[in-house]
C-alpha cells in the first residue's frame, strides 16, 4: 500500500449509527449532500473563527459595528433586566459585548459544548458579578424546553452572526416557532440576518482569496471519514461557492476533480469528474422577506438597525399575541 493511499484508507468509523445512517443517506441520495453540522470539528470551528477574520466576510465586522453604533438604542428598545438567552452563544463574546448597555437580569448561554461553555461563563462571572449567569448545554435542533432555573419573565432571544440564514426558510421558520414556545407574550428576539447584496460580494465572501473557505468546507471530508469511515481523499475534491439569486443563497459545493468512488461504513458511492456534494447554504434576505419569516414564527419585528452599505441587518421582534 503507497503512502497516499495509506493516508485515505478507512479507519473504522467513530461516529453513532444514527450519525453514519444520516450521513450515508445524504451520500446516496441523487443529489448528494451532507448537513452543514459537519462543517464544526474542532478544526472546522477554529477555520470558521479564521473566515470571520477575512477581510471578504463582511458578516462578522459589519454586525459588530452595528452593535457599536446602535447598541445604546437596541438597548432602549430591550429595557435593562430582561433575561437575555443566547442561542449558540459560543464563547459567549457578542452577547457580553452588549452587557453594559443591557444590563440583563440574568444571563442564559446555550451552546452543544458544556466544557466550552463552561470554560467561557466562568471568566465572564468574574467580569460581571452583578449578572446572574446559567449556561445551559443543549441541542437546540429539536423541541426544546427551557429548566425552571431560567427566569420565566421577559425572555429575550439573542441569535447573533446570521446563523439564521444556514437554516432553510421553513426550518428557520420551525427553529423560531419552538423558540417563541419558550417566550411569553412580554418577551422578545435580537437576532442577526444577513441581507441580498451584489452578488460579487456575496461569492468573494464564500470563496476568498487565500482558500480559507476552501479549507472550511474541505475538512467537512476529514470529518466524515473520521466519523463514518469513509475513504474521501481531500485532494481529489475542490470547493465551489456561489449566490442562486433565484433561491435567495450562497450554496457551497464540494465538486469531484475526477471520476471516483468513496467508501464508507455500509456504502459506497461513484461520482463521476464534476458531480457535486452540496454542503451548505446560508440564506439571504431582505429586512422585508425577514420580518414575513418572524411573523410565520409568531414574532413582530419592530426594529431594525443595519449598518451604512445596508449589507447586514440586526433586527428587534416582540412575541406577537399566540
Ligand atoms: C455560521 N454561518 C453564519 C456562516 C455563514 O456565513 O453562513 C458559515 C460560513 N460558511 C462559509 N463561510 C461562513
Amino acid at each position: 500500500m503507497s503512502d497516499m493511499t495509506a493516508m485515505t484508507a478507512m479507519t473504522g468509523p467513530h461516529g453513532d449509527r444514527a450519525t453514519i445512517a444520516e450521513l450515508g443517506a445524504g451520500l446516496l441520495a441523487p443529489q448528494a449532500r451532507t448537513s452543514p453540522k459537519y462543517l464544526y470539528d474542532s478544526l472546522g470551528s477554529r477555520l470558521f473563527e479564521a473566515i470571520c477574520e477575512l477581510p471578504e466576510y463582511y458578516p462578522t465586522r459589519t454586525e459588530a459595528a452595528i452593535f457599536a453604533a446602535h447598541g445604546a438604542d437596541i438597548a432602549r428598545r430591550i429595557g435593562t433586566g430582561s433575561t437575555l438567552i443566547d442561542l449558540g452563544a459560543g464563547n459567549c463574546a457578542k452577547a457580553a459585548s452588549l452587557f453594559p448597555l443591557l444590563q440583563p437580569q440574568q444571563y442564559v448561554p446555550i451552546d452543544i459544548s458544556r466544557d466550552f461553555l463552561n470554560e467561557a461563563v466562568s471568566r465572564l462571572r468574574q467580569r460581571f458579578p452583578s449578572i446572574a449567569m446559567t449556561a445551559l448545554a443543549l441541542d437546540l435542533s429539536g423541541p426544546f424546553a427551557l429548566p425552571p432555573a431560567v427566569n420565566a419573565a421577559r425572555r429575550v432571544f439573542f441569535y447573533p452572526g446570521s446563523s439564521i440564514g444556514n437554516f432553510a426558510p421553513h426550518e428557520a421558520i420551525a427553529f423560531l416557532r419552538r423558540v417563541r414556545e419558550n417566550t411569553s407574550a412580554d418577551g422578545g428576539l435580537l437576532i442577526g440576518v444577513d441581507l441580498v447584496k451584489d452578488a460579487a460580494v456575496l461569492d468573494a465572501a464564500y470563496d476568498d482569496a487565500i482558500g480559507v473557505t476552501a479549507a472550511f468546507n474541505l475538512n467537512m471530508l476529514r470529518h466524515v471519514n473520521h466519523l463514518a469511515g469513509a475513504d474521501f481523499d481531500v485532494r481529489q475534491w475542490r470547493h465551489v461557492a456561489f449566490f442562486n439569486a433565484e433561491e435567495s443563497r450562497i450554496e457551497m459545493h464540494l465538486e469531484a476533480r475526477t471520476a471516483l468512488t468513496v467508501r464508507w461504513a455500509g456504502g459506497e458511492r461513484r461520482f463521476a469528474r464534476g458531480e457535486r456534494i452540496h454542503t451548505e447554504d446560508s440564506y439571504k434576505y431582505t429586512p422585508d422577506s425577514f420580518a414575513d419569516l418572524l411573523a410565520q414564527a409568531g414574532f413582530a419585528a419592530d426594529a431594525v438597525w443595519t449598518d451604512d452599505a445596508g449589507w447586514f441587518a440586526v433586527m428587534h421582534a416582540r412575541a406577537a399575541a399566540a
